[in-house]
């Protein structure tokens, strides 16, 4: 064979790869985007998908990544449901020379463990979320709830920090109870009902910063099956930008999203093709974007944008 076909043979044989993905789940309609979009992608560039839904159980996820080992896949990519205990199964992948890209979550693994990781600015997203919150509110006494992530998962302790440094400065807001949702919608509207309980029936809370909006749509039912106006009685502040929190600021029912996009499988899969071609090492984060949006920002509009993307 002359070099010129070896390189077209390796060149084509980087493109049609296999990659196994290690998806947490699908307990929230952002985490359903990503997933379709995953595929979507895998789909259009030839790249066939092994799929595993861990149900977000991690022993189901480090399970997935050994088969994959075992399967002889190109690649991996990896939604890690929490940030540590991933150390040993991913020194068995970097054994087995199989690149491990992580998607919009971090691991406290060392970098050298991983290929890159895919995600936005955690810590970021919770200060825009804190500072809109400040704003909002323009000195006023507010005591707020938090609806936390998946406890040690990297968004839930990230998006905490960062709503506290965004509302930093601002002595006039305090957090006055914080537990996990999961982020799921059921659990988002069980833990808000416990947080009415426990403040004069909401008479004492001023807003709510949910993790993502799948549990803020969750705590608005509760607030609304306790006769509370979401929106106006209690602001609702969270993360995602899902088609469904559209919907509620549209009625008036929830306040401001800071956008996640959820494809993550773009950059994913453009930095596996480069490294897999020529060892191009990519940065060991690639950043995407947060945007917030408020109901000044044509949330029917954003509803009509996004309803058919697979949330
Ligand atoms: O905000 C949430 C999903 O890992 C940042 O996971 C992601 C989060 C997202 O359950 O909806």
């Amino acid at each position: 064979l002359t070099s010129a076909a070896f390189i077209a043979f390796g060149a084509s044989a980087a493109m049609a790869q296999t990659v196994g993905f290690s998806q947490i789940g699908s307990e929230s309609g952002w985490r359903a985007a990503e997933t379709t979009l995953t595929k979507q992608q895998a789909e259009e560039r030839g790249i066939d998908l092994k799929f595993s839904d861990a149900q977000q159980k991690q022993e189901n996820q480090i399970a997935a990544i050994r088969s994959f080992i075992a399967q002889g896949v190109d690649a991996i990519l990896l939604a890690p449901v929490v940030a540590t205990g991933w150390d040993s199964v991913l020194e068995e992948a970097k054994e087995a020379e199989i690149p491990v890209v992580l998607l919009d979550r971090q691991v406290d693994s060392d970098k050298s463990l991983y290929l890159t990781a895919v995600g936005s600015d955690l810590v970021h997203e919770g200060e825009v979320a804190g500072q809109w919150l400040v704003d909002a509110v323009d000195g006023a006494e507010c005591r707020v709830v938090e609806l936390q992530g998946t406890t040690g998962s990297s968004p839930a302790i990230d998006r905490k920090t960062g709503f506290e440094k965004g509302i930093a400065g601002a002595d006039n807001i305090e957090i006055v109870r914080s537990q996990t949702g999961d982020f799921t919608r059921a659990q988002g509207k069980e833990v808000m009902e416990s947080f009415l309980q426990a403040e004069g029936g909401g008479a004492d809370i001023c807003a709510l910063y949910a993790h993502n909006d799948d549990m803020a749509v969750g705590a608005i039912q509760a607030i609304k099956e306790a006769g509370l106006k979401p929106g106006e009685d209690i602001l609702i502040v969270s993360i995602d930008a899902v088609p469904d929190i559209f919907q509620a600021m549209a009625a008036g029912e929830a306040n401001a999203t800071v956008e996640l996009t959820p494809n993550m499988a773009g950059p994913a899969f453009d930095a596996l093709k480069a490294y897999m071609a020529d060892g191009t090492e990519p940065a060991k984060f690639i950043q995407t974007e947060s945007k917030l949006y408020t109901q000044d920002d044509d949330p029917a509009g954003e509803y009509e944008r996004r309803k058919d993307l697979g949330y």
